[in-house]
C-alpha cells in the first residue's frame, strides 16, 4: 500500500481546460474530488472536471480534525452516515492507499441530565438501526479512557458518554492525494489555480462555467464549494439557507501517547485525540460571527483551553503549537442539502457543515448518482433543497458533536 508522504509520484493531471465536459465540479475539496472520483468510477462518466480556485485542498479539506463516526440520530441520516463509515471501512484498499484510518472509538461525554438522556436516546436510535452505540458509566469512562477526568468536583462533572467503536480518525491530506491521484487516473482534469466567476446561462438551464482560465463549457454542473457555496449559489442568481462561520482547531506540540480513542464534550465546546504523530487534536464549537477568513476568535480558543484542562488534568504539561480555521456551512437543521438547485443542470453538495470530513466517501457517492441520474439516491431523498420550504427538516444539531 502506497503512503502520501513516501511516495514522490502525485502526478495527477493539471493540464489546460478542455471547452467542455460532461460534468464540471465546482471546489476541489474531499467532496468535489470524492464527486469527481464516483463519477468516473461507478458511472463511466470520466469527461469531468475539477475546477478549484486555490490548490487541491486548500480549504475545510485539511483544516479538519478527522473525528469519523455514523451515530446521528434522525433515520434520515443514521443510513447515510452509517453507509458512509462502511465506504472508509473498504477505502484504504479501494484506493491502494494508506489514510491513516483509524477505527480507535468515540466517546461523546454528557454533562448534565438532559444532555445524557438526548445522548441515550440516540444510542438507542443507533442500535434500533442496526449502528454499534454503547452507554458508558462514569467508571467504565475512566477504564476506556484513563485521562478523562470524572470527579463529581468539577464544574460540570462527567454524567455518562456514548461510545461508537467504529467510530476513528483518518490522515485528512493523505484522503485528498489518494482521490485526486484515484479521479486523475481514471480520466478526470483537476484544474488548479481556476477560480469559478460566473455562470453561462441559456434560460435557466446552466451551459458553462466562467473561470479565471477563461469559459468552460458543460453539460452539468456540481456546486460543491462548502463554506463559499451561498456565494455561489449567488453568481447563479439563487440563494441557499446558509450560513458561513469560522471552526477553529489547534494542535499542542509532540507528546507521548497518552490519548487512544477520540473523546467530544458538546456541553464544554471541547474535543481531542491524539495524532499518530504524537500531537494532541484539539477542536471547540464554532465562531458566533460570520466570516469568510480563516481564522477564528481568541474567546473560543480560551475557553476550549480552559475545558480541556478541567476535563483532562494531564494537558497542563502540553504546550500549544499552532491554531486556525476553517469556513464551514451551517444549514438551520444541520444536515446537508444535495441534488437539484433552482437552476437546470446545476446541482449542490453543501451545508455539511462541521460534519463533512466523515462524509467524504458518501457524499461523492450519493452527489455522483443525482448528477447522473437526475433524481437522487435513495440515501439522500431527505436531502433536497426544497425542504425549507416544505418544512420536513432534518434536525441533526443533538448529533452534530461540536456545540452550534
Ligand atoms: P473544502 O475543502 O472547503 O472544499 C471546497 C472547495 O471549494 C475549496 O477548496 C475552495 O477553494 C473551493 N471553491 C470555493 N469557491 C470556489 C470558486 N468560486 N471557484 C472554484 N473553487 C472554489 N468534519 C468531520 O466530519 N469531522 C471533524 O472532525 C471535523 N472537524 C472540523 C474541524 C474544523 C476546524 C473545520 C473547519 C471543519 C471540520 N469538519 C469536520 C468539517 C469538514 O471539514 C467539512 O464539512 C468538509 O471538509 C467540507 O467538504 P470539502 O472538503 O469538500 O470542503
Ligand atoms: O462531526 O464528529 C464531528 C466533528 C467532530 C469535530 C468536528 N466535527
Amino acid at each position: 500500500m502506497e503512503h502520501a508522504f513516501t511516495n514522490p509520484e502525485f502526478l495527477w493531471r493539471t493540464p489546460q481546460p478542455r471547452a467542455s465536459y460532461d460534468v464540471v465540479i465546482v471546489g476541489g475539496g474531499l467532496h468535489g474530488l470524492s464527486t469527481a472520483y464516483y463519477l468516473a468510477k461507478n458511472h463511466g462518466i470520466r469527461n469531468v472536471a475539477v475546477v478549484e480556485r486555490g490548490w487541491l485542498g486548500n480549504g475545510n479539506a485539511v483544516r479538519n480534525t478527522t473525528v469519523i463516526r455514523s451515530n446521528y440520530l434522525r433515520a434520515e441520516s443514521m443510513p447515510l452516515y452509517d453507509f458512509g463509515l462502511r465506504l472508509w471501512e473498504g477505502w484504504e484498499a479501494e484506493l491502494d492507499y494508506d489514510l491513516m484510518f483509524d477505527q480507535r472509538g468515540v466517546l461523546a461525554l454528557t454533562h448534565t441530565k438532559v444532555e445524557a438522556n438526548g445522548v441515550k436516546r440516540t444510542v438507542a436510535a443507533n442500535r434500533l438501526t442496526g449502528i454499534d452505540a454503547e452507554w458508558l458509566e462514569p467508571d467504565d469512562i475512566k477504564a476506556f479512557c484513563p485521562i478523562v477526568n470524572v470527579s463529581p468536583d468539577i464544574r460540570y462533572p462527567v454524567m455518562g458518554a456514548s461510545l461508537q467503536r467504529r467510530g476513528g480518525i483518518a490522515r485528512h491530506d493523505a484522503v485528498v492525494f489518494a482521490l485526486a491521484r484515484a479521479a486523475s487516473a481514471l480520466g478526470v482534469d483537476l484544474l488548479q489555480g481556476c477560480e469559478v466567476t460566473g455562470f453561462e446561462m441559456a434560460g435557466n438551464r446552466v451551459t458553462g462555467v466562467l473561470t479565471s482560465r477563461g469559459r468552460i463549457g458543460a453539460g452539468r454542473v456540481g456546486l460543491v464549494g462548502a463554506g463559499r457555496s451561498p456565494l455561489l449559489a449567488g453568481l447563479a442568481g439563487f440563494s441557499l439557507p446558509i450560513q458561513s462561520y469560522p471552526l477553529q482547531a489547534l494542535v499542542s506540540d509532540i507528546v507521548d501517547p497518552v490519548l487512544d480513542c477520540v473523546v467530544m464534550s458538546g456541553t464544554l465546546h471541547v474535543y481531542v485525540s491524539q495524532a499518530q504523530k504524537g500531537e494532541l487534536v484539539m477542536g471547540a464549537g464554532r465562531d458566533t460571527y460570520h466570516s469568510y477568513a480563516q481564522r477564528g476568535s481568541f474567546q473560543i480558543l480560551e475557553h476550549q483551553i480552559q475545558a480541556a484542562l478541567e476535563l483532562y488534568p494531564i494537558m497542563r504539561r502540553a504546550h500549544l503549537l499552532r491554531t486556525w480555521a476553517g469556513i464551514v456551512d451551517v444549514t438551520p437543521d444541520a444536515s446537508p442539502i444535495l441534488g437539484r438547485s433552482p437552476v437546470d443542470a446545476l446541482y449542490i453538495n453543501c451545508g455539511w457543515g462541521t460534519g463533512g470530513f466523515k462524509a467524504s466517501p458518501v457524499s461523492g457517492y450519493v452527489f455522483a448518482h443525482a448528477l447522473v441520474h437526475e433524481v437522487p439516491h435513495e440515501l439522500a431523498t431527505s436531502f433536497s433543497l426544497e425542504r425549507f420550504e416544505t418544512g420536513t427538516l432534518v434536525d441533526e444539531h443533538g448529533a452534530a458533536g461540536v456545540a452550534h
